[in-house]
């Protein structure tokens, strides 16, 4: 009997044990290839293409068996490196996982948190569309007590603004259990990406990567294993809602509580980091940084444990081949840490901003990447060389992520923060680690990084950087041709607006726009128009009002609104500012004063401000509000190199040079009588730009894409606690009508009467008796005129 048992219990064994391999769920793939469905036939285009999206939740660091519906954790939080639960007899339940086996497991930077994932995968599977298909995205809510929504950011949603996916702008949110069918046109081309937009879920885990494959451009190069994704995120030790919540109530000083075993003491207590320019960065310590949600919180290169983190995570690894030149497209999806990135021995040449081609520009050593935003780079595979006794470059590199920390409150120097992966050669050695070392910047050959969110470095450890504006950076001429920029013709239609981006308030803390904290309105405006669906705002405002934000766009009319980081409280911090709905040109980037030393001094005096939060402002020079000026008779002078006054220690039109009234002074140039260095040629496209603090940045669309627009700070405690508003884009009557039967919520009550009525309800026996199911409905409907009912049914179906 005894023996019986056991065949049976062996016979059950074997069976489970082939279960356990029947893992459903696939590690997250870089490489950017088409679904066979979404991929063209020949010359043509499919036109649609369609995706599905489970959201639900996982937890870092566990093995989940989805047929069994099963998960273990696969290493305990005390283990050396290498001790991963393989094949181990664990006092819960028995292991039965191969080292392979760990391909499957989110292991993020090897400590356990909840997120949530899209089939079960983190970061998301990759959308790939060509330019013009319809994408079909269906969501499920599959959690149990949050509503979700997803926003396509990058993509313009033109004729479908209630396809934007920002829940309670645009949508309800969708409610657990509950299917939401996003359909839209992928447009335009570029490398995009999608995530949750509500609340904190984005930095939670919901996010991947969107592109948009124009076919033109596509013919001329190849793709799969040269084009990839490197999907960056910076990771906490806590959920981003216990975040936000604990910045709301200054708790982030206390922190490192949570990351330790320490308790609520001095000495655990957290400060302020800051960047180059003295201006602050995070109140919240960064644990590490993910890419493509694979990372560490020790240093790769050396391997070393840190308390009860593990050291040995998988890191992403790029396989490429050599001789070619491959094209890795960035997105930063942070929280908030603005992040550098750069390939040891490797330079990058930038194709694309936010999407967006620009002018091959001169190569760059580092580039700034801030939340939210997209670059294309293209990076050549020439660096292998052979070397005797020390294989440096033998076909393995370093491709580093940093955080720009380089002192807190109370330290001048503090480490910043690094994500590693590691970029392979095809036909290397095999070799877990690279050798490699960073760039060395020497004085004569400085290395250039571009888009800091201030206005220049100096020297860092013996070592020169240049920074390089997003401004300085020049559109393609075909983008320009299809999206040139706009000129107004006359003042009726030119609507220039002035958004402070801004921590205001009476206690001066308070993420806001002009002096508003951001509160979402009663109920989505897109749905409900004509419910009055915001909080109105008492102007003027000047710091303290609480209420829907909303500017007002004439459809059709020159939009350019001057994005400004100004105020008391400085200094602050820099905000990257997305705009949904439009693709923006970015005309200039006004940097503040600064000392010798590139330290933050005073905000720019280009602008004057009207009260101490900047909450309403106007240019310092009068004239500049004249955009005549550059429209008749300077159109097509183009402005001055920057660098050409890099080392100004102001702005890069050099703010003290010109004084109001002052256009043409200090070495701008008589041929420059509007804007100084306001590019109107051929400036970039971008949809989040990076607003320096003290300083602003002048942004230019057309009003042509009626809807309501999101725009808001992509640092999500920054966004959650108030620092949004909306953009109504043209008239109710004039935005795309809304589909009927999109899912509709809103605000409920009900009166004295009414619910006097409903308790004196009685059931109708003789319908219940006639026809039950549609009883009710039947007594409900008595009353109304026969040919009242038709028409209804018309009007809901239409
Ligand atoms: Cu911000």
């Amino acid at each position: 009997m005894a023996d019986k048992m056991s065949v049976v219990f062996l016979l059950f064994g074997v069976l489970l044990t082939a279960q356990v391999f029947n893992v459903t769920e696939a590690g997250y793939n870089h490489n950017v290839a088409f679904k066979p469905e979404c991929e063209r036939r020949g010359d043509q285009i499919p036109s649609k293409c369609v995706y599905n999206f489970t959201i639900d939740y996982r937890m870092t660091g566990v093995w989940y068996n989805e047929r069994r519906n099963t998960g273990k954790p696969v290493f305990k939080t005390d283990a050396k490196p290498d001790q991963y639960f393989y094949g181990e007899q664990y006092n819960c339940s028995n292991i039965s996982m191969s080292e392979s086996d760990l391909d499957d497991v989110i292991m993020a930077d090897g400590s356990y948190r909840r997120i949530y994932t899209i089939n079960g995968q983190f970061p998301g599977e990759t959308i790939v569309a060509y330019n013009g298909t319809q994408l079909i995205i269906s969501v499920t809510n599959n959690l149990e007590e949050e509503g979700v929504s997803i926003h396509w950011h990058g993509i313009v949603q033109r004729n479908t603004p209630y396809m934007d996916g920002v829940a309670r702008i645009t949508q309800c949110a969708i409610n657990p259990g509950e299917t939401f069918v996003y359909r839209f046109v992928a447009y335009p081309p570029g490398t995009h990406w999608y995530h949750a937009h509500l609340g904190s879920m984005r930095t939670d885990g919901l996010y991947g990567a969107l592109i948009v494959i124009d076919p033109e451009e596509e013919r001329t190069r190849a793709r799969k294993e040269t084009d990839m994704t490197l999907m960056l995120s910076d990771w906490f030790s806590t959920d981003t809602s216990t975040m936000s919540s604990s910045v709301i109530w200054e708790l982030e000083r206390f922190a490192p509580f949570l990351q330790s075993s320490d308790s609520f003491t001095q000495s655990s207590c957290f400060y302020q980091t800051k960047q180059h320019d003295g201006t602050d960065i995070g109140v919240w310590p960064v644990q590490s940084i993910l890419i493509n949600g694979k990372g560490t919180v020790c240093d790769a290169t050396r391997d070393v444990t840190v308390g009860g983190y593990r050291c040995n995570n998988r890191l992403e690894e790029f396989v490429v081949p050599r001789h070619k030149k491959i094209r890795i497209r960035i997105i930063n999806g942070a929280a908030q840490y603005s992040l550098r990135v750069s390939i040891d021995s490797h330079s990058m040449t930038v194709e694309a901003l936010d999407g967006n081609r620009i002018q091959d520009m001169e190569v760059v050593d580092y580039l700034i990447i801030h939340t939210g935003e997209r670059y294309d780079i293209e990076v050549a595979t020439d660096q292998y060389r052979e070397h005797p006794i020390q294989p440096v470059n033998d076909g393995h590199f370093w491709i580093r992520v940093e955080s720009l920390e380089e002192a807190d409150q109370l330290k001048p120097i503090i480490n910043p923060k690094t994500g590693w992966a590691i970029l392979k050669y095809e036909g290397s050695p095999s070799r877990a680690k690279p050798f490699t070392t960073p760039k060395q910047c020497p004085q004569s050959n400085p290395c250039e990084v571009l888009n800091c969110p201030f206005r220049d470095y100096r020297p860092v450890g013996g070592n020169y950087y240049t920074c390089i504006p997003i401004s300085q950076t020049k559109a393609l001429g075909s983008i320009i041709d299809r999206y040139p920029v706009p000129m107004p013709t006359s003042d009726d239609d030119f609507q220039q607006i002035f958004l402070n981006f801004h921590f205001s308030g009476s206690n001066a803390v308070r993420s806001s726009i002009n002096g508003h904290l951001f509160r979402f309105p009663r109920v989505p405006p897109q749905l409900y128009p004509d419910q009055d669906p915001l909080y109105e705002c008492d102007e003027p405002c000047t710091g303290d009002c609480y209420c829907t934000y909303s500017e007002k766009l004439k459809l059709n009319n020159v939009i350019q609104i001057v994005i400004m980081n100004m105020g008391i409280g400085q200094p602050g911090t820099a905000h990257p500012v997305h705009i949904h709905g439009h693709h923006f040109h970015v005309l200039k980037i006004g940097y503040p004063q600064y000392d010798s030393d590139f330290r933050f001094l005073a905000d720019t005096d280009d602008i004057r401000c009207k009260d101490p939060f900047c909450s309403s402002a106007e240019w310092s020079d009068a004239t500049w509000d004249d955009y005549t000026v550059w429209n008749n008779t300077a159109r097509r002078i183009r402005p001055p190199d920057v660098n050409a006054n890099a080392n100004t220690n102001t702005s890069d039109v050099g703010a003290g040079d010109v004084g109001a009234g002052g256009v043409g002074a200090g070495g701008v140039g008589a041929a420059e009588p509007w804007i100084p260095e306001i590019n109107v040629i051929d400036p970039p496209l971008k949809d989040t730009v990076v607003v320096p603090v003290g300083g602003y940045v002048v942004v230019r669309f057309r009003a042509d894409n009626p809807g309501w627009w999101f725009v808001h700070c992509h640092i999500e405690v920054h966004t959650v606690e108030g620092m949004a508003m909306v953009l109504q884009e043209g008239e109710q009557s004039e935005m795309p009508p809304v589909p009927s039967k999109i899912p509709k919520c809103a605000n409920f009550e009900m009166n004295d009467k009414e619910f006097d009525e409903a308790l004196q309800w009685k059931p109708n026996v003789a319908n219940l008796g006639s026809s039950k199911a549609s009883g009710a409905a039947a007594t409900r409907f008595h009353s109304l005129p026969r040919l009242l009912i038709p028409t209804l049914c018309f009007l809901y179906s239409w």
